[in-house]
C-alpha cells in the first residue's frame, strides 16, 4: 500500500516536469526495477506530443557538439529539450558522460535541457527498449524535443534511432562511412544526412559519394522523400541551422503525407515484439538451465535433435 502511495507520488511529480522524479523514473528504468512497469504503464497516455530525433554515426563523427548547437537553437525557441545518449559499444557509461559534459557544459544549469546516458548494461527490453522508455518519461515531464544520440552504423544503432520520428545520420569525410553504413543498411533509414567536419578538405567530396549512392535505390512511393546532406561544423555550428531546418521539413513531409502516423506505428510496433522477444529470450534460457536442463543432456548426447528441443521449449514458453 505504501509502495503505492510512493508511485503515484512520483508519478505525479514526474508529469509536473521534476527533474529529479524524472531521473528516479530513468534509473527504475535502468535497474529493471518492477515499478518501473507501473509508472510506464501510467504515463503513457500523456506522451507523444514530442518532436523526437535519433542521432546516430560512427564515434567520434561530431554528434554530441552538433546536438549541442541545436540545442541552443530550440532553447532560443524555448523549447525544453532532453537527450537520451546511448552507447552499446561500452558496458559502463562513463565516457559518454564525460565526453557529453563538455561538450553539452554550456545547457549544464539550464532546467530546460535534461541529459541521461544510458550504457549497454542489461535493461528492460534491451538496449533499444530501454532508451526508448527513458526517451517516454521525458516526453512524460514535458519536454517539446526528444533527441536520442547512439554510436555507430550497426543494426543495433539502427534500432535505437528508428524509435525517433527523424533519424539524422552523420558522417565523416574521407572515411569509408558510407560505404559502410551501406553495407549496414542505415543509409535507407536516414533522413537527413549531416556530414560533419565541414572543415576537411575532404568534405565536398563525401556529399557527392551520399547523393550517388542514394541515387542508386529508388522506391515506388508516391510521396518520395530525397534526404537533404547538410554538411556541418560541430565546432563552431556552421550550417546546424539548416540541419534544423531540414528535420523540420523533414518532419512536415511526415504529417503532410500522413506518414507520421504510419512511421509511429510502425514503431510501436517493433517496440512490443523486440519487447516480448527479449522476455522470451530470457524465459527460454533460463528453462533450458533448470527445467529442462535435462532435456538438453539429451540433445548434446545426440539422443535428442535440436529442431525437436526448440519446438518443445517453445511450446512451453
Ligand atoms: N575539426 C572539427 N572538429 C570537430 C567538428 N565537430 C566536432 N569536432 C571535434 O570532434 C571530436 C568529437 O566530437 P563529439 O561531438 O564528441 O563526437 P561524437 O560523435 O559525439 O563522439 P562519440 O559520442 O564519442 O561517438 C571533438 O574533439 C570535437 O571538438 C568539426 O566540425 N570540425
Ligand atoms: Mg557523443
Amino acid at each position: 500500500m505504501a509502495k503505492n502511495t510512493n508511485e503515484n507520488n512520483i508519478v505525479e511529480r514526474l508529469l509536473s516536469g521534476d527533474r529529479r522524479a524524472l531521473a528516479r523514473v530513468i534509473s527504475k528504468i535502468e535497474r529493471e526495477d518492477e515499478e518501473a512497469k507501473g509508472i510506464v504503464a501510467e504515463v503513457y497516455p500523456k506522451t507523444g506530443n514530442a518532436i523526437t530525433i535519433g542521432f546516430t554515426g560512427p564515434p567520434g563523427v561530431g554528434k554530441s557538439s552538433i546536438i549541442a548547437k541545436l540545442v541552443k537553437l530550440y532553447r532560443a525557441e524555448e523549447k525544453s529539450v532532453g537527450i537520451v545518449s546511448v552507447d552499446p559499444s561500452s558496458p559502463f557509461s562513463k565516457g559518454a558522460i564525460l565526453g557529453d559534459r563538455i561538450r553539452l557544459s554550456d545547457h549544464f544549469l539550464d532546467s530546460g535541457v535534461f541529459i541521461r546516458s544510458m550504457g549497454s548494461r542489461g535493461h528492460l527490453g534491451g538496449l533499444a527498449g530501454g532508451s526508448r522508455l527513458a526517451a517516454l518519461a521525458m516526453e512524460a515531464a514535458g519536454f517539446d524535443v526528444v533527441l536520442y544520440e547512439t554510436v555507430g552504423v550497426g543494426q543495433g544503432e539502427v534500432e535505437v534511432a528508428s524509435a525517433a520520428d527523424t533519424v539524422v545520420l552523420a558522417l565523416q569525410p574521407g572515411s569509408g562511412d558510407a560505404v559502410q553504413a551501406l553495407k549496414a543498411g542505415v543509409m535507407e533509414i536516414a533522413d537527413v544526412f549531416c556530414i560533419n567536419k565541414a572543415d576537411n578538405p575532404q568534405a565536398k567530396n563525401m556529399k557527392s559519394e551520399v547523393r550517388q549512392i542514394l541515387e542508386i535505390g529508388h522506391e515506388l512511393d508516391p510521396d518520395p522523400w530525397f534526404p537533404p546532406i547538410v554538411l556541418t561544423r560541430g565546432d563552431n555550428g556552421e550550417g546546424v541551422e539548416e540541419l534544423k531546418k531540414e528535420i523540420e521539413n523533414h518532419r512536415a513531409h511526415l504529417e503532410k503525407t500522413g506518414k507520421m502516423e504510419e512511421r509511429r506505428r510502425a514503431a510501436m510496433k517493433e517496440f512490443v515484439v523486440s519487447w516480448a522477444t527479449s522476455r522470451l529470450e530470457k524465459e527460454m534460457k533460463d528453462r533450458l538451465n533448470e527445467e529442462d536442463a535435462e532435456m538438453m543432456e539429451e540433445v548434446y548426447k545426440r539422443r535428442l535433435d535440436p529442431i525437436s528441443a526448440s519446438e518443445k521449449i517453445y511450446r512451453e514458453v
